[in-house]
Formats: structure tokens, sequence, C-alpha cells
């Protein structure tokens, strides 16, 4: 086709497209009937075109002339039900050519794009009105080229964009990492660009064999990854054009399934919806609510494909981004800064693609054994009476307290590492009575540095103006905010100096309070003036020619400046990381501090925060609604790789009721991170102020988890070591069954427990789905052998549902009112027979506070084997830690028959018991943990 043709068919079409604006959706039939004669000469992808797209493999190897086929069209043209012509798309797979604004059906097609108005409804749901045609100007790919770890090339484009600052000229650099790890990354050769300083693995070479294959488009330019072993595409970039502005960059890319995952931090079901979300990601202070962009970002998904495989996708960029979800199924990533730099994980099954993700983020930190146990806090602990009352309080009433938080109130007028010497004079020793019960604290703190106080009587302050660690704005002084000191100024954590005195700051205070871990608030940063108390300079930080769906509207919105100056960048780059890099600081601060492993809580995340820290969702309410909530919220942060993640426990925003407490503990002794936190105006939610029944119930589900502990601690050191999960989704256990996909309202620990909640109101019976396989309830000794189906279960208020999978052995010990004396105690093992009767577990230990233990060798670790009626023990690993542990029960479920004798290293055992209505047998003796041992029975 000539130019000229070409332009009399735009011509055309246009004028068709005007006649049909007019038109209805639910006429949209005839309207591809009368635009396919008139544009039937269109076609998207003309032969020149499919001439142009590389395939370009594992150069060298043999599974470069297997594998993918030739890639002959772009998937999202393939399918449509009418003749493909330009403006010829379903409606579902448009891409929006407007995204900045609402524009005119003459500015519309001014962009060169296609105006086909949807109805009303279409467009509340997000459809556009204004997409892109197939052939709409973008990259060319030039001089692709071979490297040491894959390819490089050259991207041009021959017309700007309507977006300023357009990057004309692109560097594409393609990474075959690993086996199951594609990276890519788009920047600008010619200017430095910000780029997120997270240190991620380099390949200095190509992965020998990969599980994708990759193929370009030149023009346009395009990605496509293909999975080899299914041909499945997972990428295909061509479905839109590229964008990269200075202040825009946009790529979209078609999904092999609507199920997927992340993408967070957002209040929503564990699978995102794909039916045109706009999910934004900048952190921000904000009680959780649907659709809002919450405290911390993870630009990352996991996608599930058919017969259980998955992948994931990782944007590292921190810049305010909006992703959107639509339902051809296909997603565009639109960040307004940084550079394009994806990670593909093949997996190729859910777990690995976790464990690729974290290989790039990093693994999650070990926590200290105490940090599994129950922590209590309220903002309204108005004194260190009040405090050591409620500890006092749980004491009396048996319930398990490992941890006592205070909140604000502990502060000298609200200011960090102070202490009201009227109310708290004595929190010192308040501290050290805790200890000496073995108990730990913690207290908040807030990065606000008060700017207020008389100069030379606040060291935080004055120290840090002398150091210069604060954030400035644009003249270069101390931009100043306001929080809940009153007038603040921001460390900007990206600066070392800042890291210093930040440790100073934390050893200064721990000198006079001997602390044992930090709950950092408010690091979104939050702010409650916009921007600064001067407002925000007008600029194009400040005022971008997209602004992503941010709550608010504007960049500034309870935060600051977006054009504030930090060590690294401006806070336009650096926003999303400021809870990470607090984290980071005090992290670091504690080890040096105390020498111990750090313990930091923050409510702010980024990627890679596990490795540092953990995470609590924040303001939530004291509703059922979000109680459900939790639970999709504590698995993604799994996926995320935070696994150290609980909410507080009965809801922190208004007044919890006896029943939905109750249901809470029940759920929150499954958190990983198990705190009741409470808003200061609300009606007490400690286990002590409930009736006797309440108490009863909630006891019994902390004393559930304590008993626990050695489990979840050993599910904590894989995730440490492995990457794995510790609360983990089904179908991350079960991806081969699709019924799982979508369970957020049970979840496991694990691989070995299932855990049914009730979260409604007056239920005593709740429905769960089980697995094939068999699932057996170790508190009534009842089992479901499952063909994979849901099952309606008995669930009173005093019950949680925890069902123990055929095949594992969990580790138990008696449960204590802390973990100090719990870890002391005898030992259980929790042995779940398959029916062919096997079965197999872990158990890690160590000092549960040491440094590097796992570094350093000193730890212990012993496996646990059951088949043909024994069970043995097998030293992985052994050290002094576990001297005097003694294994004192043996829980065998499944038996089949009442066995006549049980022999303990060839001794029989006179005290076991059996019930031939549950299968259960019981074995009491008393061996050494760290000791092998044969336990028979038969
Ligand atoms: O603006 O420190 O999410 O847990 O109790 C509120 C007071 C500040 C928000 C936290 C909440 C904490 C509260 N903080």
């Amino acid at each position: 086709m000539t130019a000229a043709e070409k332009s009399k068919e735009k011509r055309l079409s246009i004028m068709t497209l005007k006649v049909l604006a007019m038109v209805t959706v639910v006429s949209m039939l005839c309207i591809y009937g009368v635009r396919d004669v008139a544009l039937a000469a269109m076609s998207p992808t003309t032969a020149s075109q499919a001439q142009d797209i590389y395939r370009a493999e594992n150069k060298g190897r043999e599974e470069a002339t297997q594998g993918q086929k030739f890639v002959e069209q772009p998937e999202s043209f393939k399918g449509s039900v009418l003749e493909p012509s330009t403006c010829g798309i379903p409606p579902d797979s448009r891409f929006d050519c407007a995204p900045e604004k609402l524009i005119s059906q003459e500015e519309c097609q001014a962009r060169g794009c296609c105006y086909v108005p949807v109805s009303f409804l279409d467009s509340a749901i997000g459809r556009p009105w204004c997409f892109f045609p197939p052939n709409y100007p973008s990259y060319k790919m030039k001089n692709l080229t071979a490297t040491e770890t894959g390819y490089a090339a050259h991207l041009t484009r021959d017309t700007p964009t309507f977006f300023p600052d357009d990057i004309m000229k692109l560097q594409l650099d393609v990474m075959f990492e690993t086996e199951g790890r594609l990276h890519f990354r788009l920047k600008d050769p010619a200017n430095k660009r910000f780029e997120v300083p997270l240190e991620t693995p380099q390949a200095s070479s190509q992965a020998s064999s990969t599980l994708y294959s990759v193929s370009f488009s030149a023009d346009p330019f395009g990605l496509i990854v293909v999975r080899k072993s299914s041909g499945q595409t997972l990428l295909n970039t061509t479905v839109a054009p590229l964008f990269y502005a200075d202040q825009f960059l946009q790529i979209s890319s078609s999904l092999p399934s609507g199920f997927i995952s992340g993408l967070g931090e957002h209040l929503t079901s564990l699978l995102l919806n794909v039916s045109w979300t706009k999910v934004t990601l900048w952190n921000r202070d904000i009680a959780p609510v649907p659709s809002a962009n919450l405290y911390g970002s993870h630009p990352f998904y996991l996608a599930l494909e058919e017969g259980g495989l998955a992948h994931g996708v990782f944007l590292l960029n921190s810049n305010a981004m909006d992703v959107i979800l639509q339902p051809s199924p296909a997603v565009t990533w639109r960040t307004i800064g940084g550079i394009l730099d994806f990670y593909i994980f093949l997996g190729p099954d859910p777990k690995s693609v976790l464990r690729q993700y974290m290989d790039v983020i990093g693994y999650p930190f070990m926590p200290p054994y105490w940090a599994l146990g129950f922590h209590l806090c309220r903002w309204g602990y108005v004194s260190t009476a009040v405090t050591q009352e409620v500890v006092k309080n749980m004491t009396a009433a048996q319930f398990p307290l490992d941890v006592q938080w205070n909140d604000l109130d502990y502060t000298d007028a609200k200011r960090d590492f102070t202490f009201n010497k009227d109310k708290f004079k004595d929190m010192p020793n308040m501290v050290r009575d805790f200890h000496h019960d073995g108990r730990r604290y913690v207290m908040i703190v807030d990065p606000g540095i008060s700017s207020s106080s008389p100069s030379g009587s606040y060291k935080p302050y004055d120290e840090g103006l002398k150091q210069n660690v604060f954030i400035l704005n644009a003249t270069g002084q101390p931009l100043i905010g306001k929080v809940w000191p009153g007038f603040t100024a921001f460390p900007d954590f990206t600066n070392p100096r800042a890291q210093q005195w930040w440790h100073d700051m934390v050893k200064d205070f721990h000198d006079q309070v001997p602390f044992d871990g930090m709950w950092i608030d408010m690091n979104e940063p939050s702010n409650f003036v916009e921007g600064s108390l001067e407002g925000c300079p007008n600029n194009k930080l400040e005022n971008p020619p997209y602004v992503p769906g941010v709550l608010g509207g504007s960049l500034k919105t309870h935060t600051l400046c977006a054009s504030s100056k930090q060590y690294l960048s401006s806070h336009y780059d650096l926003h999303n990381l400021y809870g990470l890099m607090e984290a980071i600081a005090s992290h670091d601060a504690l080890v040096k501090v105390r020498g111990k492993r750090p313990f930091v809580i923050s409510r702010s995340t980024f990627a890679s925060h596990g490795r540092y820290a953990g995470h609590w969702t924040g303001d939530v309410a004291s509703t059922w609604e979000h109680l459900y909530y939790s639970i999709p919220a504590v698995l993604l942060f799994n996926l995320y790789g935070v696994p150290l993640v609980g909410a507080d426990i009965c809801g922190f925003a208004g007044n919890t009721s006896e029943e939905l407490c109750v249901r809470w503990t029940q759920l929150g002794a499954f958190y990983p991170f198990m705190r009741n936190h409470n808003d200061h105006k609300n009606r007490p939610q400690e286990p002590y102020a409930f009736s006797e029944a309440a108490q009863r119930a909630m006891r019994r589900a902390l004393l559930l988890r304590y008993s626990l502990l050695p489990y979840l601690y050993t599910l904590f050191h894989k995730a440490h070591s492995a990457g794995d999960t510790v609360a983990r989704p089904l179908y991350l256990e079960f991806p081969e069954d699709p019924n799982t996909w979508n369970i957020d309202r049970q979840f496991m620990w694990g691989a070995a427990l299932l855990i049914t909640p009730v979260l409604e109101a007056g239920k005593a019976k709740v429905s769960g789905y089980f697995p094939l396989g068999t699932w057996y309830n170790p508190l009534d000794g009842s089992t479901i052998h499952s063909k994979g189906q849901w099952i309606l279960l008995s669930a009173p208020l005093d019950t949680i549902n925890v069902h123990i999978r055929a095949g594992y052995v969990v580790p138990l010990q008696e449960p204590a009112l802390t973990t100090t004396e719990s870890r002391t105690k005898g030992m259980t093992l929790g042995v779940a027979l398959t029916s062919e009767g096997v079965a197999r577990g872990d158990l890690f230990w160590d000092d549960g506070e040491g440094l590097l233990t796992f570094d350093k060798g000193d730890y212990t670790q012993i496996l646990f084997l059951a088949r043909n009626g024994m069970l043995v023990n097998e030293m992985v690993k052994l050290n002094s830690q576990v001297d005097g542990l003694l294994l004192q029960k043996v829980m065998v479920m499944g038996v089949p028959s009442p066995p006549r004798y049980v022999l303990a290293n060839g001794i029989p055992v006179a005290d076991f018991s059996y019930r031939l209505d549950t299968k259960l047998l019981n074995i009491s003796l008393s061996l050494l943990m760290g000791e092998r041992f044969v336990i028979t029975w038969s």
C-alpha cells in the first residue's frame, strides 16, 4: 500500500468511526461489519512486518533448533471474531491511548488513535474509548547482537509521542541469567536515569539451558517470551506501543491467564480482578480501603498457568506507577520515572517462581524465636504502671505473652528517642523486669524528627542538623512537615551519614532503655501537611504529565514534596523506598547495638523488605470484612518475601466485639507475626478483657500456637535459607488443582498444616476445601479422606480448625507463658501417615537469637522419617543447643490396626494407647532430641 493509499484508508476509517461514535456498544457487532468493508486492506500484521520478527534462542545450543516456532503473528490479534483491521480490536483488547486525561474525538484522532465510545457502563468499568491501532508508531529495533549473557539491541523511534521528553534512542539488554530467570532492561544509553539501589545477582555468562525462549519483533519493537515445555506465550509486548519518555514509561503485554496475585499493597483478595483494574503503587498512610494505594509497593505478580505451572514478573522500579489489568487478559506497566528493568521467573511451579524472585530481592531475615510468640500492644497504655498491669493481667489469666509493646504514649512530647519523665520515668526498670520474666519489649519509633524543640535540648535534631542527615527542600533547607511531635524534619535514610546518625540515636536510647526491637510507623513517609509547611514548588516532578491513580490526586498528598532532595536522588524517585531504607537502617543499628538478631516491624515496605524486617497491615478496622482481608494480605506478603507479617488482632480502628475478637485471635494464632493492637479510643481488647468463655477460646488458640512454634520456627528457617513462604496460599501446595487457586479464606502453614478459620458472625460451622488426600484433625482425632472437595466442619466458638496433611511430621512443644520457658519443654512429634504409612518432617533449632547462626553452622537440624511402622530421626547437623531437649510424646495418625507393642531403641515402651475409632497411636516416652532414635510399632 502506498502512503497515499494509507492516508486515504485512515481518513476513511476516521469517517467511519465518526459515524460509529454515535452508535452505542450494543450495535458493536454490525459496526465490525461496516468497518471491515471499509478497512479490509489494513491487516495489522503485514507480510513485511512478519519478516521483521526475529527469532532469538539460546544461541549455539541444541534447543535452539527445537522449541518455539517462528512467531508469525502477535498473540493479541488472533482470536478476534472478525477480520482484523485498524480499529477493529475487541473492546477488552484495547489499550488506552488517553491515560492522562479525558480527550475529545478530535484530540484522540490527532494522536493517531482510534476513537470508539463505549457505553457508560463499560466506560465506568475502564474500557478505553480512545485506543491504539495496531500499527501505532513505536520503537524499532536495530542491531540485535549476541552478548555474553544474551542479547543487546538499540531501539529508536522516529516520531515523538504525546508525552514530553521522549527518549528517542534506547538500549535493550536481554540476559538469560539462569534456567528459570530472564532479565531484560531498557535504558537511556546517553543519560543516566535513576535506578533502584538494590544489589541484584549478576550473571557473567548465559544460562546453559533455559525454560524460556525469547523472540523479538523489530518493527514495532516487541519481546515475546515463550515457555518451551508448554509452548505457552508468557509475555508478548507487541500488543501495544512502548513509551519511554522522561516521565512516562509504559509497556504492555498479553497475559497467559487471568489468575494473578501480587502488585501490593492493597486491600484485596488473593487473586486480582483482571477486568479493567488499575492498581496504583505509591506508598501512603491511609487506613486500608479497597482500590487505594496503601503503605507499601511490590511491583511483582505471580501468574498461574494451565496445568499448575506458574511464572512471575518483577519490575524493579520504585517510581509512582499504575499497573492496569484487562480481561483479554493483558497487563500494562505505567511508571513515571526510573528505567524499565524486568525479571521474568519461569518456575515452572509457583514455589520455584517465588524462590527465583527472592534470589533477586533477597531471602527473608531469620527472626528471633521470641518474635513468634504473642505480642500485645495498644495506643493508650499511658504509663509504665498501666503497661505493667497489662502484663500482670495476662499472667494472672494464664495467657502466653512474649513481647509487650508501647505506642507513642511512652515518649516525651511524642519525640523519638525520649521517654516521658513523668508517666514513664521508670521505663528502664519496667523493661528490665520484663526481661527478668523472660519477656521482650518493643516500642514505636516514627521517622519524623521534631524540629521545634529549643536548640540544644533535643539531640536527635541537633545532631541531625549538624550532620546534615535530613531531606532538603528546594532552597536547600531541611524540609519541614508536621507529624505527631509537631514540626518535623525527615531523615534521609539513603544517606550513609543518616544511617550512622540513626544508629547513634538508637544506641543512645538503648543505653537508657534496653528495648529489644523497633516498631517503625509513619514511614511512607506520612505527613499531616501536603508536601511541607510551605507547600511545594511548581516543577515537573511535582506536576508530572501523568499522575498515577494515587489517593488525593497528587504525589504530595499526605507526604513530602516529590522534588525534595535526598542523597541518592529526588524524593520523586525514592518515595516508595523510604520505609525500606528506614527498615535497613534500623535493622543494622539493632545488630550493632544489641549484638543479637534484630526485630523490626515496619508499616511501609518495598520489594526486598523481608531481608531486613517484618510488616503489620496497618490500621485495619474491627470488622468481619477486615478479618477476612487479613488472610490474603498475610499470604501476599509471604509471596513478596516478607513472611513475618500479621494484622492487628481484633482490629485496630473502631470497637471490636467479643465474638469478632475471639475469631480474630484464633486466626491471629496463625499469622506468622501475632500481635493484638488497638487504637486509643476503643474499648479494651486484651484477651483478659472478655468473658470467661471468650477467654477460654482465646487461651486455647494461643496455646495451640505456642505448641506449634518449633514447626513455625523451622518454616522461618526454610524461608530464610531457601526462599520459602511460611503462611502460604493453597495453590502453592496444590497448583495442579485449580479449585485451590482462588482460596483465600483458608491457608497453609508450610506444606503440612491447613487452617480453616471462621470469618463470619454467628457461625458454628465452616466450609473448607480439602485438596485430594488425607487430612487429620489432631485435636478431635477425626480424619478426612478428600477427593478434592468442600467439607462442612464443626467450628464452635472455642475452635479453629487445623488439619495435618498426611505425609508430614510436625514438631511440637509443650506450651508455656513465654517462649523463654516453652523452649525448654518436652517435645512431641505429630506423625501424619499416608495410606502407604509414610511421613517426613524436620526441625531447625538454635539458640533462638544469635546472629547468623545458620551461616556459622551454629544450629541443629533433624530429619524425621516414618515408614513401615517405624519412626527414625537423622541428624543433618547437631549442636549443643538441643542438649537436654526431650522427646516426650509421639502421636501417630493413621495407624491402621492396634499395635501389640511399641519399642524405642529396641526397648519396649509401656506407656502407649491406641484408639480403634480414630486410628491414633499415642506414645509417651523420654528420649533426647539430640540422639538417634528408632521407634517401632507393630
Ligand atoms: O497516625 O502511633 O498504624 O498502629 O497505633 C497514627 C499511633 C499513628 C498509626 C499506626 C498505629 C499506631 C498509631 N499510628
